[in-house]
């Protein structure tokens, strides 16, 4: 599945993800994300060290796809691509600015999304931030004219919160009021709040965006695996024989696949690719089940931050 975040330059998006690996990278202890990439997987240990003493990633130039696996007790549940874009696309005024068109096609393609408010601009009354909020608004209307095949979560992440005294009133918020009526009233969309602090101390939060983003893209990604076991189920069908002519056809291919075995040249029969699909089919049904487990603990998670107004849902 594909997260995108989407933000401003500067609204935090690159020091959340640091926070996210620093809280989440290779815990094998319950919750934990593996980044598949070994270069990705230094550059994030880098950034979540660094950020152990106070120093936050530098802007982003080149925008990245970050490869991760969710993890659970050490042990593989999904994966899903969680995509880092430099805030200054969407500031540009250049219609051949070819990242701009990556993101656009980004925001079609997504399977969730992560939007920072960045929280000092938000509870500035002054109104000077209104052109960037619309901006903002556009993309989530664009991402939302999409025809999703599942619910779409969409994260809102207030960032910088702990240079903010507590109950600082939000006005910009109010921008924000209609899109949220918006998304009570669909059945198609549900939207998070959640205030983020990112520092030397604080990252737990990016897990909280994680679950709502996984927990909302989970149906979707089990159709898929889904659709794709039945095609092999079917693939594999057409390898099993039926008659008791291919019975026997079968067993004398066994029996001179054992020969060929001897003489390890690697021989697959026809029963044993139906065999091996049928084994996969298993295998990979026990992982679904797995995965809906895991999103149905994420849920009661979820009602559980929120009953601790963690978070607010719309
Ligand atoms: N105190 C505090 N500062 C933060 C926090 N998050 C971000 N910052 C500050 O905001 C700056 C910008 O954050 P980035 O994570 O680079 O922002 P970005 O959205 O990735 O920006 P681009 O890469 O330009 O798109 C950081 O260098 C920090 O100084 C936070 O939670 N708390
Ligand atoms: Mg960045």
């Amino acid at each position: 599945m594909n997260i995108l975040m989407v933000g401003h330059s500067r609204s935090g998006k690159t020091s959340f993800m640091a926070g996210m690996y620093k809280y989440l990278g290779d815990d094998k202890s319950g919750y934990g994300i593996r980044a598949k990439n070994a270069t990705q997987k230094r550059h994030l240990q880098r950034m979540a060290e660094q950020l152990s003493y106070g120093k936050y990633p530098t802007g982003t130039d080149v925008q990245q796809m970050y490869n991760f696996e969710l993890t659970c007790l050490g042990e593989d549940i999904i994966p899903f691509n969680w995509m880092d874009y430099r805030g200054g696309i969407l500031l540009s005024d250049d219609p051949d600015d070819e990242d701009m068109n990556k993101f656009l096609k980004a925001i079609k393609t997504a399977d969730a999304l992560v939007v920072f408010l960045d929280g000092e601009k938000l509870s500035d009354n002054s109104g000077r931030w209104t052109m960037e909020y619309d901006i903002l608004l556009s993309c989530i209307e664009n991402s939302l004219d999409v025809d999703h095949q599942s619910w779409f979560p969409i994260c809102f992440v207030i960032t910088k919160c702990d240079m903010l005294p507590d109950g600082i009133p939000f006005h910009g918020l109010n921008r924000f009021h209609t899109l949220f009526n918006q998304i009570s009233d669909s059945k198609k969309v549900g939207a998070m709040l959640v205030q983020c602090s990112i520092n030397s101390q604080d990252y737990f939060t990016p897990f909280l965006a994680l679950a709502y983003c996984i927990y909302g893209g989970t149906p979707i990604y089990i159709q898929k695996r889904l659709d794709s076991m039945m095609s092999a189920a079917n693939r594999a069908k057409q390898h099993r024989p039926e008659t008791l002519i291919g019975w026997l056809a079968a067993g004398t291919e066994q029996l001179l696949s054992g020969a060929a075995n001897i003489i390890d040249c690697g021989w697959q029969t026809e029963l044993d690719k139906a065999e091996s699909a049928n084994w996969d089919y298993e295998k990979e049904q026990k992982q679904l089940e797995k995965l809906q487990a895991i999103a149905e603990e994420l849920e009661e998670k979820l009602k559980q931050w929120s009953n601790d107004d963690m978070v607010t849902f719309f």
